[in-house]
């Protein structure tokens, strides 16, 4: 079924890099790019608020294959913030190459935001460069226009697209890439991966614009039905409140703060839930809702202990130092506005943890090599008491692919790296994503502790504890 998303006056449409150097004749065409532009147009039509960017470097750029002796174009190289592919030489300033494809058409557009012009640095996304630390300032101008929602359209879908939309998402904002109208380069797999990073993000990228060209400010996208009415959100909320109630792990005092159901069909939960256990029940019981098309989770776990965000932040920071299996990762914290270095990576760099603390809440952002990395980080997080909740935003790098296995292994590294656990007492199975703990423990705590690793796995949605008890 094909509904319909209200375009409302907090969206923003930005439109990347539509540029004659990424379109048919230019120096880095991307296959398909012409055949976007009109469609770009009539999108863009339907939006109060848009935003272009613009790939602007200056000559001898870093990233061009021609500033590097011996190189290629598509070649990967080192360089001083890690791997870098390297480019054809393309829109340069002040060349016809670097200008707006000639039939694109968006006089309402606010602003163009230009990227790229650092000659050392090359920028994909709009929002931080690729040494992943400098940023464009457009996070920042769009918070303060008050926008909340970023739609994406453009060129190219597995480059300037993609980092854009993981930073836009990293960045607080709802996102929806728009699949149709976004063409892509795909060397070496980048459009798999493209694809791999919205699902896991959670972003939704969609094919089908049918109906939204005879619709006025209005964007078709699958699964979702009319326009609910106030009726239908109070049905919904009716549902979304028993469903709660079912859940015996929220206990018998747990309230919503607040429920939220947005026009677009997603709804907002906000509430303090006394485990991570409830928090991933409560999660799946209101995800089975029909009729909802998104949950934005605000179920904060009370805290074991009352801590300071600066005292979890430093809990936060020495475990992953202390982690061997982080060796070679660079650890920041955001202190300000401005992520520090709080640890190097002296023997080459693989990645970095960037570790924030907002009210009990910690985000770690970055890359890491390997998923069970990444979920041992949340994990680690999640250990530090005083902590509410984990956001792990980290991107995998390069992407590996979950399955079943990939949760055992996590919740088998949690449980080895658990003082309080003795891991070989204990046995793993996993289905899909609900993980069984069997074997025998000394003591109702460690059966408990162990229980609550496998919750705090990312990924894991129900956890079946029949480890038994024999002192
Ligand atoms: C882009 C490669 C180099 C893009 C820009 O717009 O996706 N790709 N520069
Ligand atoms: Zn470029």
């Amino acid at each position: 079924m094909i509904g319909e998303i209200e375009i409302g006056s907090s969206d923003i449409l930005l439109v990347v890099d539509i540029q004659n150097d990424f379109c048919e004749g230019g120096a880095l065409a991307v296959p398909g790019a012409d055949e976007i532009v009109q469609p770009i147009n009539e999108v863009a039509s339907k939006f109060r608020h848009v935003v272009l960017t613009q790939d602007w470097h200056p000559g001898g750029h870093r990233s061009f294959a021609s500033a590097h002796r011996g190189r290629q174009p598509f070649e990967m190289i080192e360089v001083a913030y890690g791997p870098q592919i390297l480019w054809p030489d393309h829109c340069v300033q002040e060349t016809r190459g670097a200008e707006f494809h000639s039939a694109l058409r968006i006089p309402h557009a606010e602003l163009v935001l230009r990227k790229g012009y650092h000659p050392d640095i090359d920028s994909y996304s709009a929002f931080v460069e690729n040494d992943r630390t400098t940023r464009t300032g457009l996070a920042g101008y769009l918070r303060e226009r008050g926008f909340s929602r970023v739609f994406l359209a453009g060129l190219a879908l597995d480059f300037c697209v993609r980092y854009s939309a993981e930073d836009a998402h990293r960045s607080g904002f709802r996102v929806v890439v728009m699949e149709d109208v976004c063409r892509a380069i795909d060397v070496d797999g980048s459009l798999l991966e493209a694809r791999n990073s919205f699902a896991v993000l959670g972003i939704p990228a969609f094919r089908q614009l049918h109906e939204f060209r005879h619709a006025s400010r209005k964007v078709g996208v699958y699964g979702m039905g009319e326009d609910p009415t106030k009726d239908d959100q109070t049905e919904v909320e009716t549902k979304i409140r028993a469903a709660l109630r079912s859940e015996p792990r929220l206990g018998a005092t747990f309230h919503l703060k607040a429920l939220t159901i947005e026009p677009d069909g997603s709804v907002i939960l906000e509430g303090d839930v006394p485990s991570i256990a409830a928090k991933k029940l409560a999660l799946e019981k209101v995800a089975s809702i029909p009729g909802l098309t998104g949950i934005v989770d605000r179920l904060h776990v009370e805290r074991a202990t009352p801590m300071g965000d600066d005292e979890i932040r430093v809990h936060v920071r020495d475990a992953m130092i202390e982690e061997p299996a982080f060796e070679r990762l660079e650890i920041r914290e955001l202190v300000g506005e401005q992520f520090q270095l709080m640890r190097g990576a002296p023997q080459g760099k693989r990645g970095n943890i960037d570790i924030e603390v907002r009210d009990g809440i910690v985000t770690l952002n970055g890359s890491i090599p390997g998923l069970t990395s990444k979920r041992l980080a949340g994990v680690m997080a999640w250990w530090v008491p005083g902590v509410r909740d984990v956001v792990n935003g980290m991107e995998v790098d390069p992407p590996e692919e979950d399955n079943p296995d990939m949760i055992e292994e996590a919740v088998r590294v949690a449980l080895e790296k658990d003082p309080l656990v003795n891991a070989s007492q204990i046995r793993v199975g996993v289905r899909k994503t609900w993980v069984r703990l069997t074997g025998a423990v000394a003591a109702n705590a460690e059966r408990e502790a162990a229980e609550r690793d496998a919750w705090c796995i990312f990924g894991v949605d129900n956890v079946l504890n029949e480890i038994k008890v024999m002192p």
